[in-house]
């Protein structure tokens, strides 16, 4: 063989070990949960809300605006679910993710409807309505604040306690209520379109995860992840009774 022939037979040996690796590379780090929320039986339906109490407001409904406590697809896909490591987790404690979160009043209603965040994470609370909102979080286990918010001027705010999960009131819209869950961990995830959830990079053991429903209450799991897995764990919920 000659000289040039065996370099570049070198160099595609090399590139194909790379690319094995760089293949490898994602799955073998990835381990984790991921699954579907449903709800079964009948679920209630939607109510019409009234926001005549602020012209501003129901003009920007046209069409009606309907509650959003209960949102399930057809094939019973349920949001607004939080789903969390509830036991399990060695006594570590986590840093809070660098970005903040987001709570929207948007419309006179709040987007999105259910959010969960880190202990001391920020949350940016922003008003994109042409009107005075005044968020108001009731907890049992933080402090307590109730902040006036006129049209733009975001603010922040942190909850430095786990709680699932914290009301939250506009003490101008009555209509208006949302959920604030917090952890002292980042294994969570809120269901969204489907009822689908993740919780990413949850290290290998055995966890009871919990799926938090504002409405429909608690449902829970044991499950065990091995190393290089991600289970595959649904909830169901009943509705009706
Ligand atoms: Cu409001």
């Amino acid at each position: 063989m000659n000289t040039k022939l065996f370099g570049i037979l070198l160099v595609v040996a090399v590139c194909a070990i790379q690319n094995a690796r760089a293949a490898d590379a994602p799955t073998s780090a990835s381990t984790g949960v991921r699954g579907v929320v449903k709800v079964e039986g009948p679920v209630p339906k939607s109510a019409h809300v009234s926001m005549a109490a602020d012209p501003s407001c129901a003009k920007l409904h046209p069409g009606g605006v309907v509650t959003d406590d209960v949102i399930a697809d057809a094939g019973g896909g349920l949001e607004n679910v939080i789903v969390f490591v509830s036991q399990g987790l060695p006594g570590r404690t986590f840093d809070p993710p660098p970005q903040a979160a987001v709570i929207e009043q948007k419309g006179c209603m709040y987007v999105p409807h259910v959010v969960a965040i880190q202990a001391n994470q920020k949350l940016e609370v922003v008003n994109s309505d042409n009107t005075m909102h005044n968020i108001h979080p009731m907890p049992a286990n933080n402090r307590e604040w109730n902040k006036a918010q006129p049209p733009g001027s975001p603010l922040e705010e942190t909850f430095a306690r786990e709680e699932v999960a914290i009301p939250v009131r506009c003490n101008v819209h009555p209509w208006m209520h949302s959920y604030i869950a917090v952890f002292k961990h980042p294994y969570f995830s809120v269901t969204g379109k489907g009822g689908s959830f993740e919780l990413k990079n949850l290290p290998p053991g055995t966890y009871t995860l919990e799926a938090w429903h504002e409405k429909l209450g608690t449902s829970t799991q044991t499950v065990t992840i091995g190393a290089n897995e991600t289970k595959s764990i649904d909830f169901v919920f009943k509705a009706g009774h």
